[in-house]
C-alpha cells in the first residue's frame, strides 16, 4: 500500500537527462518533526522529509541545485529550510515565510543563509488568509535585498488577486501553472485570463511544475502538457520547474520523482527550451553572479 503522507519510496531514474547544472526551483524540506517541530496552527502534519533525503534525490534525478520553498506546515518557523540551504554549500537556496513584523537583522541573516525570496501563499486548506496589507508591509522590506515573491493560489481567485499581484514591486513567481482546471482546455475564459495576465506583466514568472496536482487522469499526466507547453513556448524565459518533492497533500497516488522529470521533455522539447527553464532561468533569478 502506497503511504501518501510519505514521498515515493524508490523513484526510477528518470529517462530524460537533463542539462548540466540544472535547477529543481520547487521543492520543500520537513522536519524532522523532532528537530524541526511543525507549526501548531498547520493544516496538515506531513512525513518527516530531511534535508538527507533531498540531496540524495537531487543526486538521483541529476539535478546539481534546488530551491527550498518554505511549506505551510511549518508557519514562519524557516528553521528547517534555512538549516538545509546552510548545508548546501551554497548549491541550495531559500523561499521563506514571513510575519509582517520581521527585522531587517533576520532578513540579513536568512540573505546570507541563501534566501532569495518570501512567499505568499493564498490557499485556504493551507493556511488561514493574511490581510493584504500585512502582504504590502513584507513585500516593502525584502525590495532592499533584491528578493522576490513566490504567489501560490488556484486560477478562479486569479480574477480578484490580479490588482494585488500586480501592484507588487518585485519580481513575482507563479506557483503549479496558476493551477488551472485542466479540464477547461486553453480555450477556456478562466487559462486566458491567466495569459493575458501573463503577457503584460513581465515581471511575472511561472513555474511549470505540479503536473501531478493538476491531472485529472493520472501518470502519465497527458492532460497536462498542452498547458506546460504553451507557458514554456510563450515565455521561454520566465518560466522554472520543480519536483515538488516531498507531494504534500497529494490524495490520488504519490509521484515517481524520476517520471516527473521524463514529463519535463514532453512541455520543454527543444534542448534549447531545456536549457532555459532547467539551468539559464533559475540561474539569472537565484544565482545571478554565477549565470
Ligand atoms: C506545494 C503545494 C502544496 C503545499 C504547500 O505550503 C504548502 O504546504 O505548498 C499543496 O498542498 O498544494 O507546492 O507544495
Amino acid at each position: 500500500m502506497i503511504d501518501l503522507n510519505r514521498y515515493h519510496p524508490n523513484p526510477t531514474r528518470p529517462a530524460f537527462v537533463v542539462p548540466a547544472g540544472a535547477v529543481d526551483a520547487h521543492c520543500h524540506v520537513f522536519g524532522p518533526g523532532e528537530k524541526f517541530p511543525y507549526a501548531p496552527q498547520r493544516k496538515y502534519t506531513p512525513g518527516d522529509a530531511p534535508k538527507e533525503a533531498l540531496f540524495e534525490l537531487r543526486s538521483l534525478l541529476g539535478f546539481t541545485r534546488n530551491v527550498i520553498v518554505q511549506a505551510s506546515c511549518h508557519g514562519c518557523d524557516n528553521r528547517a529550510m534555512v538549516d538545509a540551504l546552510l548545508a548546501s554549500a551554497g548549491t541550495a537556496r531559500g523561499i521563506a515565510v514571513v510575519e509582517p513584523g520581521v527585522s531587517v537583522a533576520e532578513l540579513a541573516e536568512m540573505h546570507a543563509a541563501g534566501v532569495r525570496g518570501v512567499r505568499f501563499n493564498f490557499l485556504k486548506r493551507l493556511v488561514d488568509a493574511t490581510p493584504r496589507e500585512q502582504y504590502v508591509e513584507i513585500a516593502k522590506k525584502i525590495i532592499p535585498l533584491g528578493w522576490h515573491i513566490v504567489i501560490y493560489f488556484e486560477a478562479p481567485e486569479l480574477e480578484e488577486l490580479t490588482p494585488f499581484i500586480t501592484s507588487l514591486p518585485a519580481a513575482v513567481v507563479i506557483d503549479h501553472m496558476g493551477r488551472p482546471d485542466v479540464d477547461l482546455g486553453l480555450e477556456h475564459p478562466q487559462w486566458k485570463r491567466f495569459i493575458a495576465l501573463m503577457d503584460e506583466h513581465p515581471n511575472l514568472w511561472v513555474k511549470v511544475s505540479g503536473a501531478e496536482r493538476l491531472s485529472k487522469t493520472g501518470p502519465p499526466y497527458d492532460d497536462v502538457v498542452p498547458f506546460g507547453r504553451a507557458l514554456v513556448e510563450r515565455y521561454p524565459e520566465r518560466v522554472l520547474w520543480g519536483t515538488d518533492w516531498p507531494h504534500p497533500n497529494m490524495t490520488t497516488h504519490m509521484p515517481d520523482d524520476g517520471k516527473l522529470v521524463d514529463f519535463i521533455a514532453r512541455m520543454a522539447t527543444t534542448p534549447a527550451l531545456q536549457e532555459q527553464l532547467l539551468v539559464r532561468n533559475p540561474m539569472r533569478l537565484y544565482w545571478p553572479e554565477r549565470s
